[in-house]
């Protein structure tokens, strides 16, 4: 197994509903560190930007106007296959299909407000990454 980073995000329905500590628990619980981590608020350029690859779906203007509705707490998580952990704790992307005791399935409120992002794949951790923190802000 490779020791990898990937990229979390709390999403703004779950930071409102004060279950940051909750989901950080989930992640630490299944041996993942982590290694940065900070409250922002993002503007519509910026969540536009971060979810360019969802432009020409039918759900990205609503997706960036949740995002954009309150503040994220942005962590990176480290450790060994962090990447496909991170998503099997966080679970399937629409709650109601997320496995028991999953992040979704727990905290998610439907398809689209669903408490949680995590990065799906090297390439895409190591660019989200990148997207939110500078090298010195990681430990
Ligand atoms: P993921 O977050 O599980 O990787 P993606 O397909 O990458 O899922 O979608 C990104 C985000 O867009 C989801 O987490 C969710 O917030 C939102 N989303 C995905 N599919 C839908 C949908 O059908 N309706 C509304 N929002 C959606
Ligand atoms: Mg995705």
């Amino acid at each position: 197994m490779a020791m990898e980073r990937t990229l979390s995000i709390v999403k703004p329905d779950a930071v409102g509903r004060n279950l940051i500590g909750s989901i950080l628990r989930k992640f630490e619980t299944a041996g993942l560190r982590i290694a940065g981590g900070k409250l922002i608020r993002l503007t519509p350029e910026q969540a536009q930007a971060f979810y360019a690859v969802h432009k020409a779906r039918p759900f990205f203007q609503g997706l960036c106007d949740y995002m954009c509705s309150g503040p994220i707490f942005v962590s990176v998580l480290e450790g060994d296959n962090a990447i496909a952990k991170n998503r099997e704790v966080m679970g399937a992307t629409d709650p109601a299909k997320a496995a028991p005791g999953t992040i979704r399935q727990e905290f998610g409120q439907d398809i689209e407000k669903n408490a949680v992002h995590g990065s799906d794949a090297p390439e895409t951790a190591a660019v989200e990454i990148a997207f939110y923190f500078k090298p010195e802000e990681l430990f």
